[in-house]
């Protein structure tokens, strides 16, 4: 038995769930979409990563009544207006993670600025209450793919202060910096003080 509180997470992306195990797994019994069964698609509509998060949390807070977070997020590039943003994951049209970046790599290569960052935002329900928290990292654009660590974007991902790729960085270091683990600190720090 755990006296840890237990929270759905909503999301369907494998890498979102391994990480945010290694984030918070200490702080709160993590339950995944594959254990209650769903592996509907969610509509992420909105246009806005805050809109999206809560069209995920919603959707699963609705079906089965328990406390849930879910995770929007993506790579905002801004020599690209901040594209591929809230469209990230179906940049190239596909959820293809190479055509992802080859698209992106091809549309920066004329650009001397290749900044960028990862935004993530997280929605959280609870006992019909609605709560946000956000991270960011930033960073610039590698001008090829480095490295089999993480997933989507990392490969191509510099962070700020390093010279390799989160593809090629040893995962404790993304765990420790990403903008997801940023997310993650704000989230356990209001579950320090909030019963869920
Ligand atoms: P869920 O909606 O089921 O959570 P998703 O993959 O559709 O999964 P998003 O709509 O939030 O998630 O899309 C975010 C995309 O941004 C994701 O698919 C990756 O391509 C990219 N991304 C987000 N966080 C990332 C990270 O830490 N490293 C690399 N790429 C990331």
């Amino acid at each position: 038995m755990t006296d840890l509180p237990t929270l759905v997470f909503a999301t369907q992306n494998q890498g979102k769930l391994e990480e945010l195990k290694g984030l918070i797994a200490h702080k709160v019994h993590l339950v995944s979409l594959n254990e209650l069964n769903f592996d509907e698609d969610i509509a992420e509509t909105t246009g806005t990563l805050e809109g999206n998060a809560h069209q995920k949390a919603s959707t699963i807070y609705k079906q089965f009544g328990k406390p849930c977070f879910s995770d929007d997020s993506g790579l905002f590039v801004n020599g690209l207006n901040g594209a591929p943003g809230v469209d990230s994951a179906h940049y190239s049209g596909s959820r293809d993670n190479e055509k992802n970046i080859a698209l992106l790599l091809s549309n920066l290569s004329h650009f001397k600025d290749r900044s960028a960052y990862f935004k993530t935002v997280f929605c959280l329900i609870a006992h019909d209450n609605t709560y946000y928290f956000e991270g960011i990292i930033k960073g610039s654009i590698a001008d090829r793919p480095r490295g089999n660590n993480g997933f989507g974007y990392d490969p191509i991902f510099i962070p700020e202060g390093y010279d390799q790729t989160f593809g090629e960085l040893d995962k404790e270091i993304k765990k420790s910096l990403s903008h997801r683990a940023r997310a993650t600190q704000s989230l356990i720090e209001f579950l320090q003080k909030t019963d869920l």
